[in-house]
């Protein structure tokens, strides 16, 4: 990536922040007034029922509860009333676990205790590319399943005569719809009935865990009281598919921004190149391609990769070369037509190919997986592996 484009990235992210930061604030800086308000209001009413009662013993009681709390203590629990509650039983420790390999990481129970704090660190090294490759191989499947299943619907619309690209923009929507009714809605509903949650609370959650934000205000199987011995596992299964299936919408949405950059950056070719010339940084690399300092031609320059988009992706090896693409391939419309489902696959297509790393001969084709759809892209290469243009074998 030029620096230029480099710049302009930080500069979007930065105001991007920003932008996030003035809407979060205004939306809940009152309501943390109000609580803070509530709270000073609750303090002086004790204080008038209980006169024996000094402020400052009131004051340091409080600070103690909100010490205990830190420290993962339950305040429905009181000292006459023992009870075996833990936040480490086995079960609470088995989704701890979880929580670090999929880079969830809610936080609702944190370690206190720096020998935890340390086996945490190896645990994460080692299992978040270990669960990366889960999530690739569940990814492989859930693209064909998917697929599978709208192939029957498409092949209906091809028999209606109804146009190629219409049919693959159809299934792209279909991709869409069905995955959020299974991974979304069909979660939301189960979220609102067993945790008691409204809807929105629960489709926060859902959305929260799948894109692995992970904030741990809400989490799903935390109250021992109200779940069935199958619920828990059940949401792991959830989260499994979920998480690929997000990772895949999130690459979509990515590549999309993608195609958006690229058509901003063939508008803004002259001004960059202006701005190149201005610098004189890069001026040598435009007429280094041959003629005087011309904007450069977009189609030819590598494309503005947006990070990856799901973290379980930053948890995989770096993506293998890409075979070349036939010189119409990056055209802009055809990533945005991108199939979802496709990335699923594709989320695959760097664990599969890890052992021919290193070997940069163009694969052809392979299986079926592919072959329904002639056309689909060749792989577009992603992170740190990618070879473009100038890289790869002649
Ligand atoms: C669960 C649980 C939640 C809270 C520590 C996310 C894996 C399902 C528990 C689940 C168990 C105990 C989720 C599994 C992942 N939930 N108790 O299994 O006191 O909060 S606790 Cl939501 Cl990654």
């Amino acid at each position: 990536m030029r620096s230029t484009t480099l710049l302009a990235l930080l500069a979007l992210v930065l105001l991007y922040l920003v932008l996030g930061a003035l809407v979060f604030r205004a939306l809940e800086q009152p309501r943390e007034q109000q609580a803070q308000r509530e709270l000073g209001e609750a303090r002086e009413r004790f204080l008038r029922t209980h006169p024996c009662v000094s402020d400052g013993d009131l004051g340091l009681l409080i600070k103690e509860v909100a010490d205990a709390l830190g420290g993962g203590a339950n305040p429905d629990i009181n000292s006459t009333s023992h009870s075996n509650y833990s936040a480490w039983d086995l079960g609470s420790a088995f989704f701890f676990s979880g929580t670090i390999i999929t880079t969830i990481g809610y936080g609702n129970v944190a370690l206190r205790t720096d020998a935890g704090r340390i086996f945490c660190i190896v645990y994460a090294l080692v299992g978040i590319p270990l669960f990366g490759f889960l999530l690739a191989g569940v990814g492989d499947r859930l693209g064909s399943a998917l697929r599978h299943g709208i192939g029957h619907i498409e092949a209906i619309f091809l028999r209606w005569h109804v146009p190629k690209e219409l049919v693959r923009v159809l299934s792209a929507v279909l991709f869409l719809l069905l995955g959020c009714l299974l991974f979304v809605v069909a979660p939301m509903f189960a979220f609102c009935y067993t945790e008691g949650w409204s809807e929105l609370e629960a489709i926060f959650f859902v959305v929260v865990t799948l894109t692995t934000v992970g904030f741990g205000d809400y989490v799903a199987g935390a109250n021992p009281h109200h779940t069935h011995a199958a619920y828990q596992p059940l949401v792991w299964f959830w989260i499994l598919l979920g998480l690929a299936y997000f990772a895949s919408v999130l690459t979509t949405i990515g590549n999309w921004l993608r195609v958006v950059f690229r058509h901003t950056r063939a508008e803004m070719g002259g001004f960059t190149a202006q701005a190149a010339s201005w610098t004189g940084t890069v001026t040598a690399r435009v007429t280094q391609r041959g003629g005087p300092a011309a904007p450069p031609p977009p189609e030819k320059e590598r494309p503005l990769s947006p990070p990856p988009p799901a973290p379980p992706e930053k948890a995989e090896p770096p993506a293998p070369p890409s075979p070349p693409s036939p010189p119409t391939a990056s055209a802009p419309s055809a990533s945005a037509l991108d199939y979802p489902s496709e990335n699923l696959a594709f989320i695959d297509e760097s664990s599969d190919t890890q052992s021919e790393r290193g070997c940069v001969v163009p694969r052809a084709p392979r299986g079926r997986r592919r072959a329904p759809h002639p056309a689909r892209k060749p792989a577009r290469p992603r992170g740190p592996g990618r070879l473009r243009d100038k890289d790869r074998p002649v």
